[in-house]
């Protein structure tokens, strides 16, 4: 195995024993190989694209939930990847068998081993080192691309499961990983297409933000509170607000309370899902604290999306996944087929009474900020706001992280601090006040709401006549998986500038690509918050 997709890995360098996630060596392999036959399907789309060929939605559809499958903290179960990589091969030679062209000998005429043991030992002669690719810088962007592709997967899959898809957001896919196994272009080609995917998650962005609020309507400003409510309890984890939803159908009146974990707080604020009666409150903090905080929970919980961490043996009876999460011995439940989860729940205590931890605000969508745009404005005309940061992105167990808290609790009471992602539980819970009646802490919401954060920073510039870049606005970001390397990326292709960046810079990036950001984005990695605060602040 080799990997290096995410913040965490070994030695800040690659994990090539075992995954510090957890990911096994054998499943390492089995990603590496299910990556290795969608390029093949993607030299195959594209093909037929370029042959005048119709490549059916239901082939993006896969395309990006086979990707997402591989994403840092979503599946590792070995025995869920041999039937994807399966289905690729199927769906490769179902569109091969169309084209007048003959597809290159390579991921288009891989053949699958019979089983998983083949299926592994394939893998490890499929990794990212096998990319045909001498340059160090170009294999390295190919690698970013090939990481900004599993984000757009995710957003795509998200967007798609409500109904929202675009063909040029799968035409991209499919073609941004064939590209991964040319070698007739140069590093300036290779610069412009991680830009490019920069820009095709923003259009995937769009369309999740508006798969989001067409079907639970914007989010409006909500407390949650962080206690419990006396009764049987479900605990929900992940990104996937129509599991949420079919949830809280599913458990109506039924005496559950169900509360949010991690990255699905943000889901409070929407008028579709907050208009349940038992959708409660938010239980415990961002994925790496699942250990101590779901053994500590008295009911079910289930995990939508990433990030799942190795459930304990305290509570790996409890713990349930849905869609793509998988973990082996833990229960795996269809989509919207949440019978097993409840039947858990009414077999657990839950909470014996009521407790009172506070609560927090979240709600504050592109739609609920942009309701405020005039208070904001006048507000920075007369000198009340001095400063807007934008601290966001992903948590994970680093030390370093403390920074973000730091970051907040010295950020000067003139300023405003926008956050989403789960890297906001380390300081979420803070008091902030509020400026003239504007909170100084803003949940956006979700990493997958980045676009609410973007779609408000240009109407900012627009309402002062400047550019993003001269507005008083900073970002202050920690990146975790793949997700943001997309969003990072789309940054990036807005020509945002300053970015400060961390804990730790990606490993997959060389020196040289490093120095190109720099050089032309001024991108840096964070130092100290009085520091960082001091350069910004002047
Ligand atoms: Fe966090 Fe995990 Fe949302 Fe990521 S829960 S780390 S960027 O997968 O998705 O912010
Ligand atoms: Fe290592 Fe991260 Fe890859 Fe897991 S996802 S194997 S921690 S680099």
């Amino acid at each position: 195995m080799f990997c290096y997709q995410c913040e965490q890995t070994a030695k800040g360098t690659g994990c090539d024993k075992l995954g510090v996630c957890g990911k096994t060596p054998e499943v390492s392999d089995l990603q590496d190989l299910l990556v290795y036959a969608l390029t093949g399907l993607g030299q195959a789309a594209t093909t037929a694209a370029a042959e005048g060929k119709d490549v059916p939605l239901t082939t993006g559809r896969f395309f990006a939930k086979a990707l997402f499958s591989t994403l840092t903290n979503v599946n590792f179960d070995a025995a869920d990847f041999g039937p994807l990589i399966e289905k690729t091969v199927a769906e490769r030679d179902a569109l091969a068998a169309t084209l007048t062209a003959k597809l290159p000998e390579g991921p288009a005429t891989f053949v699958p081993a019979a089983d998983l043991d083949g299926l592994i030992k394939q893998g490890a002669q499929h990794g990212l080192k096998d990319i045909p690719e001498t340059d160090p810088d170009i294999r390295s962007l190919k690698h970013t691309l090939i990481f900004g592709l599993k984000g757009i997967a995710a957003y795509a899959d998200h967007a798609a499961i409500l109904g929202q898809e675009d063909p040029a957001v799968y035409a991209f896919l499919y073609k941004g990983l064939a590209d991964t196994f040319t070698t007739d272009k140069n590093l300036g080609d290779w610069v412009g297409l991680v830009l490019k995917c920069g820009e095709v998650n923003l259009r995937t962005m769009e369309l999740l933000d508006a798969a989001n609020t067409g079907a639970y309507g914007n989010p409006v400003p909500t407390v949650v509170p962080l206690g419990a409510r006396a009764g049987k309890a479900i605990l929900v984890s992940g990104h996937d607000l129509k599991d949420l939803k079919d949830l809280l159908e599913q458990t109506a009146g039924k005496g559950i309370n169900i509360y949010t974990h991690g990255e699905m707080l943000p889901a409070h604020g929407y008028p579709e899902l907050k208009k349940y009666p038992h959708f409660y409150g938010h239980y415990g903090t961002a994925w790496q604290n699942q250990h101590k905080e779901f053994a500590a929970f008295p009911g079910a919980i289930l995990m939508t999306t990433n990030c799942i961490q190795k459930p304990a043996a305290s509570y790996l009876g409890n713990i349930f996944t849905t869609g793509l999460v998988g973990w082996p011995g833990a229960t795996h439940v269809k989509n919207g087929d949440f019978g097993p989860v409840i039947e858990k729940a009414l077999a657990m205590p839950g909470f014996p009474e009521d407790t009172d931890k506070g609560t927090v605000m979240t709600g504050f969508g592109h739609n609920a900020v942009m309701g405020v745009a005039g208070a904001v404005i006048d507000a920075v005309k007369a000198g009340k706001i001095r400063h807007f940061f934008l601290v966001a992105g992903c948590d994970g167990a680093k030390p370093g992280r403390n920074y973000y808290t730091e970051f907040v609790e010295k950020a000067p009471a003139d300023t405003i601090v926008l956050t989403l992602a789960c890297g906001k539980f380390r300081f979420f819970d803070k008091k902030l006040g509020d400026i003239g009646g504007i909170p100084r802490l803003l949940d956006m919401g979700q990493c997958n709401d980045a676009y609410s954060a973007i779609q408000v920073a240009v109407a900012l510039a627009k309402a002062f006549d400047c550019g993003v870049n001269e507005l008083p606005l900073s970002m202050i970001l920690s990146w975790y998986e793949q997700k943001a390397v997309a969003i990072l990326l789309t940054l990036l292709h807005l020509g945002i500038k300053n970015m400060r960046l961390g804990p730790t810079l990606p490993a997959f990036l060389t020196p040289n690509v490093l120095n190109f950001l720099v050089e032309n984005y001024d991108i840096k990695p964070i130092s100290t918050p009085d520091e960082d605060l001091k350069a910004i602040l002047g």
